[in-house]
């Protein structure tokens, strides 16, 4: 990769880079265009590119681990996944994965990625430890993943001539448990945040179907405009979302009802959509017009920002910066939300158990934490001195956090 080699040789570049990335004042949306082999990082704070990282050939899936220290980006027109060091922005490593990698998914506790390899005909699943490869299951032209939010199904979209299909992987035991076969092949396919539906298109099929996995039952389909692409509900939005690419609109519905609300014009050939950690935010890339869309998903408000050639996957940084009036940390999910935390000295923080199992909090610097933390209640503490302050549940220490207190 001759490309790569050239700008990482060029120091003042990325001195510039880092400088500016060490800014940035909000968390970072992070951009794959396709053309150009570079994802382009926009603070969402100033909603400007703030870095532009060379990665792996044809930027394809991304997805970043829920403390978002880390993006992975894989390269379709390669056989790598690029791993991009959110503090630096810069490819740390590549992982060697097979031919043609797409879609990347990432279990809830961030500790395994899952990678389809559609060159190879496998899914592969990469520890995010120690960034290897610990297991593969065959799946044919595997396209895109979702991973249940409680982390014990993968589903795929198997892309397989005449046998197209949703193909369940059990994550314990690393196997193929069912089968959903369609007639038309599978695009994209997300969980809602809640786990109660999947939400997947097909080509020419103008609408979104809404599975439930508890039966693997369509049990709705949502009406939309030419080609949708993804669907999704983020937590705390005011609507689920769908990327409409023919009309090139997000499109808003209620997931109660399945119904269309409102359309909202995005910008030419839209791709994908990821949604900022409190969910009123919602980043859209625009394949044919070379730009990302900010849409403010109550009041319907656009905002544009251009990046690189044909982008296509976006994933938003769970981090957020506070004013000084105190900041909250939900827990949810078996993980803290935010992960990280930037407050201005003398803030107190508060955590809520906003899951259905107790936490703790455990702190690093030896302050005095909870044990036991019920859901719904929470815990606060007041932080008097800048610096980094690392914790964990302590009642399960995978769970990680980190409030960064900065001087005034
Ligand atoms: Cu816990």
């Amino acid at each position: 990769m001759p490309q790569l080699r050239l700008l990482r040789a060029l120091p003042a570049l990325a001195a510039f880079a880092v400088f500016a990335t060490a800014s940035a004042d909000g968390p970072k949306a992070y951009v794959g265009n396709f053309k150009d082999n570079t994802v382009s990082v926009i603070d969402t704070g100033t909603a400007t590119v703030v870095a532009t990282v060379p990665v792996a050939a044809g930027p394809h899936g991304m997805i970043a681990t829920p403390d978002g220290r880390t993006v992975y980006v894989s390269g379709d027109n390669s056989s790598e996944v690029s791993v991009i060091d959110a503090a630096s922005d810069r490819v740390a490593r590549s992982i060697e994965v097979g031919k043609s990698p797409h879609g990347l998914a990432m279990a809830p506790d961030g500790r395994t990625l899952l990678v389809g390899v559609y060159g190879e005909d496998r899914v592969a699943i990469v520890d995010t430890a120690t960034q290897a490869i610990v297991a593969t299951v065959p799946v044919p032209k595997p396209h895109t993943i979702a991973i249940r939010p409680d982390g014990r199904f993968a589903y795929v979209a198997s892309q397989e001539p005449g046998k197209f299909a949703l193909i369940v992987i059990d994550l314990a035991t690393r196997s193929v448990v069912r089968t959903v076969p369609l007639d038309k092949p599978p695009r994209d396919l997300e969980f809602g945040y809640d786990g109660a539906a999947l939400y997947f298109t097909q080509a020419s099929i103008n609408a979104v179907q809404v599975l439930d996995p508890a039966t693997d039952k369509i049990v709705a389909q949502i009406p939309t405009g030419a080609s949708p692409h993804i669907a999704n509900v983020f937590r705390g939005a005011p609507a689920g979302t769908i990327v409409v690419q023919g009309p090139g609109e997000l499109l808003l519905f209620d997931p109660a009802t399945n119904l269309p609300l409102r359309a909202i014009a995005v910008g030419k050939q839209p791709h994908w959509v990821a949604a900022s950690a409190d969910g009123r935010k919602a980043y859209v890339t625009n394949e044919g017009s070379n730009d990302v869309t900010i849409v403010d998903l109550a009041a319907g408000t656009t905002a544009t920002v251009a990046v690189g050639t044909a982008p296509r996957k976006v994933v938003v940084q769970r981090v957020a910066t506070v004013a000084a009036t105190g900041a909250r940390v939900s827990i949810a999910n078996f993980a803290f939300a935010p992960a990280d935390i930037v407050v201005p000295v003398g803030t107190s923080v508060t955590w809520s158990n906003d899951d259905g199992s107790p936490h703790g909090l455990a702190y690093k610097d030896g302050a005095k934490g909870t044990d036991l933390l019920l859901p719904g209640a929470s815990f606060s503490r007041a932080f008097d001195k800048p610096g980094n302050y690392d914790y964990v549940c302590s009642v399960h220490p995978y769970m990680s956090g980190k409030v960064v207190v900065r001087a005034p």
